[in-house]
């Protein structure tokens, strides 16, 4: 197993997948796989013929979490020379869309990364949740800075005390998934999704998720201001030629990234 790649990846057409590859472990993250994935992040990113990433899991779960047996013997000291989650914060700079399908388990780091997607979608009876109380820890890759800004700061205490998991159904109900399917249309389902979005213009893809993450991390008038200005700038682009071009002549825009 530990010589098999921890991730899997493929480009199908426009759509880059990206594969959760521990199955006998539940996907338990390790440090090797976070930089695989971190890596595989950030060359699609850079790929002009990738528009949507999608990042799913092999087996029974997305991710059942960080890996207990590799995180068990650490220190604050080791963990202060390694820095295991350095590189973890440059998911928030891949600048495309980036889609979770999960299933069976979404827990711990598994659920962070979850979060750290731009749409989710979830199988049934998927279970979410964040147990790392229970292993005298608590999330360390963003879990109680996410959490309160989905769901409250009740919810979110109740959820990071307990360490309790919650079914998709109940999860679903605070806006953190995107959409509940049965487990046999998961990646149907998802990459039909992600079609949708590879078909629209690049560019406005690209600065409306920026401009998103703006209004989560910033104050509102800073975030409106900077919304403005990258509605400006898709002006200078063909793709805003072409699209209201196509739309005034009805027929469907050929969009091209410039
Ligand atoms: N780490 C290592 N191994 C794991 C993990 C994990 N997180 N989860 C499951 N496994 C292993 C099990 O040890 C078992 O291995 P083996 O067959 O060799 O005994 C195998 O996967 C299958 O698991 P189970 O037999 O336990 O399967 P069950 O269906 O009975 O139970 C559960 C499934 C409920 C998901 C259970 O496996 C479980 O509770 N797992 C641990 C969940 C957990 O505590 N997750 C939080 C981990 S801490 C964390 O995520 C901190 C995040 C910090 C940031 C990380 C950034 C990457």
């Amino acid at each position: 197993m530990e010589n098999e790649l921890s991730i899997e990846k493929k480009k199908i057409g426009p759509i880059a997948l990206i594969t959760l590859n521990r199955p006998s472990v539940l996907n338990a993250l390790n440090r090797e796989m976070v930089n695989e994935i971190i890596t595989s992040l950030k060359q699609f990113d850079q790929n002009d013929e990738v528009r949507v990433i999608v990042i799913n899991g092999k087996g029974k779960a997305f991710a059942a979490g960080a890996d207990i047996e590799e995180m068990a013997s650490d220190h604050p000291i080791s963990l202060e020379w390694l820095n295991p989650f350095a590189e973890w914060d440059q998911i928030y700079s891949v600048k495309k869309p980036i889609i979770g399908a999960v299933h069976g388990y979404c827990l711990g780091g598994g659920f962070e990364l979850a979060l750290a997607c731009d749409l989710l979608i979830a199988a049934e009876r998927t279970k979410f949740g964040f147990p790392e109380v229970k292993l005298g820890v608590m999330p360390g890759a963003g879990g109680t800075q996410w959490l309160p800004k989905f769901i409250g700061k009740t919810k979110a205490m109740e959820w990071l005390f307990t360490g309790d998991l919650y079914d998709a159904s109940e999860v679903y109900l605070y806006g953190i998934i995107n959409k509940i399917v049965p487990n046999e249309l998961l990646m149907e389902e998802t990459m039909k999704l992600a079609e949708k979005i590879a078909n629209q213009p690049p560019l406005s893809i690209r600065l409306i998720k920026e401009a998103v993450y703006k209004a989560i991390d910033e104050p509102l008038r800073e975030g409106m201001h900077f919304e403005r200005k990258n509605f400006y700038l898709l002006f200078a682009s063909e793709d805003q030629k072409e699209g209201m071009q196509a739309f005034l002549e009805k027929r469907n825009p050929q969009f091209k990234g410039k």
